[in-house]
């Protein structure tokens, strides 16, 4: 109750400062108010990102931007965030690529299981090219895509039993973030998936609802799924980067120069947050390997087990995000 009082506030709050600052420019000497939401904690690397774009953006307009950041789905998860952005009720928010999805269909590119080998060629393709390109294509849903913050490869855990083979996946019930793609391949591993809002995890692991859920090392961490689950394994099957998206009337009716400042104080933030989200993962892994979870790493071997069997999903998703996106991501993958 009280967070939707919260949030029906800080909505309308939202809603006049946008008006205001599409109403005015500048050199009114208004200060322009940039409202944030986001899905995960505190402690989480997009958020220290978020909030490293808010210290360099303020300091850099001199006060003239003044910059609030929600965590923690105090706005809503990743679909209420992002259709918030495109009605301008929200300024920005960072939703994993895979929900962002449903929204825009070029970014089920990034579903493409074992797309990227490492993180360096995560960064070198999405800020090259084709990650502009796949960016650009937002412009047609009313917002505008500034960059890729790092959520990290993704893990699958679960109380049943360890998986080192699709075969160990038989019928369990998997946690899929909500995306027509991730439930295809689920299936096709011979799981039994369901997609759900980051935000009910939590309860539906330890209630059992469901058996498992997949997730980099950092959330499995900060959200203490290791709590409720007995097995992780390292399968790092697919990389959905967080996505910073900005309503896009917004952006345009900033002055170029200040469309310019927040292009350059964001993509310093991502370099600063990229760094957090590689240490994070280290000391994630750490703090997982100390609990009470089996942590398993596969070999090359067992990983091509889940890669093969996961081929029939390149198809699908060559038909839902156009093979344009797709051929420009492998041409510069190869
Ligand atoms: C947070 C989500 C989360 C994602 C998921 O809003 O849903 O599993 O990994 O980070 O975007």
């Amino acid at each position: 109750m009280i967070k939707k009082v919260l949030l029906l506030l800080v909505l309308f709050l939202c809603a006049a400062s946008l008006l205001l600052a599409s109403g005015n420019k500048e050199n009114s000497g208004d200060v322009i108010k940039i409202t944030i939401g986001h899905g995960v904690t505190e402690n989480t690397a997009e958020h220290l990102g978020f909030l490293k774009f808010k210290e360099l953006l303020e300091a850099e307009s001199k006060g003239r931007f003044s910059v609030e950041v929600f965590p923690n789905q105090q706005l809503g998860g990743d679909r209420e965030l992002t259709e918030s952005v495109q009605l301008g009720n929200l300024t920005m928010t960072g939703p994993s690529s895979a929900p962002l999805a449903s929204f825009c269909n070029s970014f089920y590119v990034l579903d493409l299981p074992f797309l990227f080998s490492g993180r360096e060629e995560a960064y070198k393709v999405l800020d090259g090219k084709a990650g502009q390109k796949l960016l650009a294509s937002l412009d047609q849903y009313n917002m505008k895509g500034l960059g890729f913050m790092e959520n990290g490869f993704r893990n699958v855990t679960n109380s049943k039993r360890e998986i080192r083979t699709p075969n160990d996946l038989a019928g369990l019930k998997i946690r899929t973030m909500e995306n027509d793609i991730h439930l295809a391949a689920w299936k096709q591993l011979g799981a039994n998936p369901t997609p759900m809002a980051f935000g009910e995890v939590f309860t539906a692991l330890q209630q059992k609802t469901v058996d498992g859920q997949e997730n980099p090392f950092e959330l499995i961490a900060n959200n203490k799924f290791y709590e409720v689950q007995s097995f992780i394994t390292a399968t790092r099957h697919i990389y959905s980067p967080y996505v910073v998206v900005i309503n896009k009337k917004f952006f345009e009716n900033l002055s170029a120069d200040d469309q310019a400042l927040i292009s350059s104080t964001m993509k310093t933030a991502i370099d600063f947050q990229r760094k957090e989200a590689e240490k994070a993962e280290a000391k994630s892994l750490a703090v997982i390997n100390a609990a009470n979870v089996k942590v398993s790493e596969l070999s090359k071997q067992e990983i091509d087990q889940f890669r093969n069997k996961l081929v029939p999903v390149q198809d699908k998703v060559k038909a839902k995000a156009g093979s344009e996106i797709v051929e420009a991501f492998l041409s510069e993958i190869k």
